[in-house]
């Protein structure tokens, strides 16, 4: 079997290059539009072919964050301190551990995880960077939800710690962060203070069910990033004794390897998703702006198909003709409304359109009915007001058509053959049980259903 994380990488790359190579040729004044949007897809690519990817630390203050990120750093690179509030700004670094995990671990959780998955052996080398965050309470109300918003929105994976068990708001807040479709691990420090904790007993002390239902002990992983000095007792040779203060060495070797397996099993995987899910977003405000900036345009082809459908149905005394024209110039209208726009004509919720053209012919051949039939093939002049009446519901069904047609676009921008929204619930039908990313497809899933 190709090896499956290789395969949605190219994929994602293709994905976001398409994007950018097509909305860069749009119009210089609907590009000035979009140019935020053009951007970010453009730091995505960049992201995606380095590869890099991004690590962030959430939690209340003083639980720890910057002690573990160092911790796993190696160095003191972020500031720590008793006091609250001691980050003030996100700050990242980027981080090169070896990342071939411990064979005696990696093996310990081989058994659970898809072999296709295990092959890195064609995979390029992936670069990560650790994003220290301010406490959640720290920071007020709205700027905290948008900081907490715009890192975890890039964040390829979430680390969110606790100092101990944690309390009901913590609950909360990784309730919240878990919504954000983006794999998360509980980083439970301080492990020196709370030496009964377990992974499990942590996981049957969680009392929101959407969090019992989306975490599971495997993603609890204890710490102790910057134990409390010990005392600790000497016999000197002179027979003094003497008690003295020892730092303990930082305990976050189970933290390390937890991620180093994922990285090496699931990271480009959890890239490509990402990176994926962020182009859906963007790819959805490109195309609200495409269909405002186009409005005016897509309106008046809207009118000339409605007065053309309710003038050539009028005319036409047969049935027959009056009926062909009218399914004729809906599709003439969904046709001409994707090129205005540059969207794509895809599948996805074609039925909708399907359903509305049905209509917009039964709707026609009710009128037909209702002004008088053609019944000998010879043609029927229904007079004047039943003219009047095969145009407006002539115009009337076309405008239903109109309107369906710039649904179904907007909605199917993302879903060509190599479209994000494609590739995001291909990608759906990898995860297996065993994976983090398996806990996302509900609200993965979530996001291919959103409208644009
Ligand atoms: N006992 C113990 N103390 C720890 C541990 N990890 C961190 N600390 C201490 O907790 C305090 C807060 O640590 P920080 O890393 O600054 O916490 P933070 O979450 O980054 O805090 P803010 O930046 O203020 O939000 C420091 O005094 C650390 O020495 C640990 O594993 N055990
Ligand atoms: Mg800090």
């Amino acid at each position: 079997m190709p090896d499956t994380q290789r395969q949605y990488y190219d994929s994602a790359i293709a994905c976001v290059s398409s994007r950018l190579t097509r909305y860069q040729q749009v119009p210089i004044e609907l590009k000035a539009l979009i140019q935020a949007q053009l951007e970010a897809l453009s730091g995505l690519q960049q992201k995606l072919t380095q590869p890099l990817l991004q690590i962030a630390v959430f939690g209340l203050v003083s639980r720890g964050k910057s002690a573990v990120l160092n911790a796993l750093f190696g160095d003191a690179i972020f500031p720590t301190g008793p006091l609250n509030g001691v980050t003030q700004w996100p700050r990242a670094v980027r981080w090169s551990p070896e990342l071939a995990p411990n064979p005696a671990i990696a093996s310990d959780q081989s058994d659970q995880l898809p072999s296709s998955h295990l092959s890195s052996i064609h995979l390029p080398k992936i670069q990560l960077e650790l994003i220290d965050t301010p406490g959640l309470d720290e920071i007020s109300g709205e700027s905290r939800a948008v900081m907490a918003q715009e890192i975890a929105g890039c964040a390829d994976l979430i680390l969110f710690v606790t100092a101990g068990p944690p309390m009901p708001i913590e609950q909360q807040a990784l309730a919240e962060l878990a919504q954000l479709a983006k794999p998360l691990l509980w980083v439970v420090n301080k492990a020196d203070l709370y030496p009964d904790l377990t992974a499990e007993s942590l996981y049957q002390s969680i009392t929101d069910p959407t969090l019992q239902a989306i975490l599971s002990p495997r993603e609890i992983v204890l710490t102790a990033a910057a134990p409390a000095p010990i005392q600790v007792r000497h016999e000197w040779p002179d027979g003094r004794v003497s008690l003295d203060w020892e730092l303990p060495v930082p305990q976050v070797a189970a933290l390390q390897q937890t991620l180093l397996v994922l990285l090496h099993r699931e990271g480009l995987l959890l890239l490509s998703l990402n990176v994926l899910l962020q182009t859906q977003t963007l790819e959805r405000q490109i195309v609200q702006a495409i269909a405002t900036f186009y409005g005016e345009q897509a309106s008046a082809t809207r009118w000339r198909i409605w007065s053309l459908k309710a003038v050539l149905v009028s005319l036409s005394p047969w049935v027959w003709l009056d009926l062909l024209l009218s399914g004729l110039l809906d599709i003439v209208q969904v046709r001409q409304l994707a090129q205005r726009y540059g969207f794509p004509v895809t599948n996805h919720r074609i039925e909708g359109l399907w359903k509305t053209l049905a209509i917009s012919l039964g709707l026609m051949g009710a009128a037909e009915f209702g002004t008088g039939l053609d019944i000998d093939g010879l043609g029927v002049f229904p007079g004047l007001a039943g003219l009047a009446t095969q145009g407006a519901i002539a115009a009337y069904s076309a405008s239903l058509v109109g309107r369906a047609a710039q649904t179904y676009l907007a909605d199917g921008a993302t879903w060509e053959s190599q479209g994000s929204s494609t590739l995001i619930q291909a990608l759906l039908t990898e995860f297996e049980s065993t994976m983090i990313v398996h806990r996302l497809s509900p609200a993965i899933t979530q996001t291919l259903d959103a409208k644009p």
